[in-house]
């Protein structure tokens, strides 16, 4: 059962001093008591974390700079907070202390037409970074399937990815440079507004994926590439799901370019279903592939991986031609989180990696662990990356036991197959017990180590990505 960590709490007395201090300085800007949203305790893990003292609606870096001084000097902890939409609990408070929400500062965006580069505000939409950069024949092509709700700090600190991811890489493979904040207020500028560089250690790579541990974001600089002429969307239907896992296998190993290959089990198939998607009879499991280039590419491409997909078993093939039609198929499936969450009263969403030779054998062991521990699993995701979300299902406090199991035996499986805890949604407060795992106790200790670095006082956002001292590795050793 999950629990928040052990971490340091700050004093009543340091508590009040914040606040004061904080309404003293930033005025309207400050919520605290009644004022405060319970929207702000969690995210979109679901986990509930402590009750702020305080949230700073932060409109300019003014203001993170002076939340970030106050916090320091009297040592109450403080959590950034961008979109809210993480899986993992990244923005979830572990320690009761002040909430720096970057959403209201949402400009600029400033498009370098002769760069190929944009400069984002932290609470930037990405919804908004993907239209203003499309209309002018660029892309940025990480899409964590949340572009509405999620901003590009959040995705920066998750390095957020998506089924895009196959073709185009995650967040960390656009992001050229950054304003940081670091505890205390200190304002850096990491990386360069240049396509190429590589002058000194690569902090930029460092802080994408920091989880809100190291610093906090202020404008960010993406690199563009140009817009894809054409795209062309392809729905496979298999009456297996191994079939399906052998049609990834084989798409990657001819060396084929889709932009995505997501995979969808026999339940998810249900759910499109359920949402309009045609979907042949005797289903049991559908790749959704993308195609992009020009439109002869375009077609070229989903002629070939479609016929291989049939010689791997495939009984139906099916190409979105309108784009209406693409819009649905792609609708259902951006909702298919929030979709699958109506099957039971509670679900944990897993994104494990495997070697793409190893699908199989993955989902085969979901099923397996769904038998043994007798819940309700499903599974979906980016496929052509390796990268599953793996779902259970519960409805009572008497299966959590069992729950836990399933969990500690998938990261266990993942890691034996040489794959890796989190694709995409970070380590955070939920897999925080499992890192001792996959990572040796002395890259963790030199992690530990950065992060006593960047925040001595272990005050930015503690609880996070480390196994907490007092509860090593509860379910994490091997
Ligand atoms: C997705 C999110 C949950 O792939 O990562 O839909
Ligand atoms: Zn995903």
């Amino acid at each position: 059962m999950f629990s928040l960590p052990d971490v340091i709490e700050p004093s009543v007395s340091a508590c009040s001093k914040a606040q004061s201090q904080l309404m003293r300085a930033l005025g309207s800007r400050v919520q605290i008591g009644a004022e405060i949203s319970d929207d702000y305790q969690t995210d979109d893990s679901g986990i509930i974390g402590k009750r702020p003292i305080a949230v700073v609606l932060a409109e300019t870096e003014q203001d993170l700079q002076t939340a970030l001084r106050i916090a320091a000097e009297t040592e109450v902890p403080i959590v950034p907070r961008a979109g809210g939409s993480g899986r993992t609990g990244g923005a979830v408070p572990a320690a009761t202390g002040i909430v720096l929400a970057t959403l209201g500062m949402n400009r600029p965006i400033e498009l370098d037409r002769g760069e190929g580069s944009l400069v984002v505000a932290p609470g930037a939409r990405l919804s908004e970074i993907h239209s203003l950069v499309e209309s002018e024949g660029w892309f940025y092509p990480p899409d964590p399937n949340s572009a509405e709700l999620c901003c590009i700090a959040g995705n920066v600190a998750e390095n957020a990815a998506g089924p895009r991811a196959f073709k185009y890489g995650s967040t960390r493979d656009y992001v050229l440079g950054l304003d940081v904040f670091l505890m205390g207020g200190q304002k850096l500028f990491a990386g360069r507004r240049t396509r190429k560089g590589v002058t000194g250690y690569d902090i930029v790579s460092l802080l994408v994926g920091s989880e809100g541990t190291l610093g906090v974001f202020g404008n960010v600089t993406l690199k563009l590439i140009p817009k894809p002429a054409s795209i062309l969307t392809m729905l496979c239907s298999f009456s297996q799901m191994s079939d399906a896992a052998r049609a990834v296998e084989r798409v990657v190993l001819a060396r084929f370019s889709p932009r995505c290959i997501e995979f969808l089990d026999e339940k998810t198939v249900s759910v499109m279903r359920e949402h309009g998607t045609s979907v042949a009879e005797g289903t049991q499991a559908l790749l959704l592939l993308e195609f992009d280039g020009s439109e002869a590419e375009c077609e070229r491409q989903a002629e070939e991986v479609g016929n291989l997909c049939v010689a791997a078993g495939a009984v139906d093939v099916r190409v979105a031609l309108l784009a209406e039609q693409r819009k649905m198929l792609w609708n259902t499936r951006k909702q298919m989180s929030h979709a699958v969450r109506k099957r039971a009263l509670h679900k944990i969403s897993e994104d494990v990696v495997v070697p793409r030779r190893s699908l199989l054998e993955l989902i085969d062991e979901v099923r397996r662990l769904g038998d043994i521990y007798q819940i309700d699993t499903l599974c979906y995701g980016h496929a052509g990356d390796g990268n599953l979300h793996v779902n259970f299902l519960w409805n009572t406090d008497e299966e959590l036991p069992r729950v836990d199991g399933a969990v500690r035996d998938l990261f266990h499986k993942t890691i034996a197959l040489g794959g890796t805890l989190s694709g995409e949604h970070g380590i955070g407060l939920l897999k925080a017990p499992f890192l001792g795992l996959e990572q040796s106790a002395p890259l963790v200790d030199l992690q530990r180590r950065i992060k006593d670095t960047f925040d001595p006082k272990g005050i930015l956002n503690p609880g996070k990505i480390f196994p907490s001292p007092g509860r090593p590795n509860t379910h994490g050793s091997c």
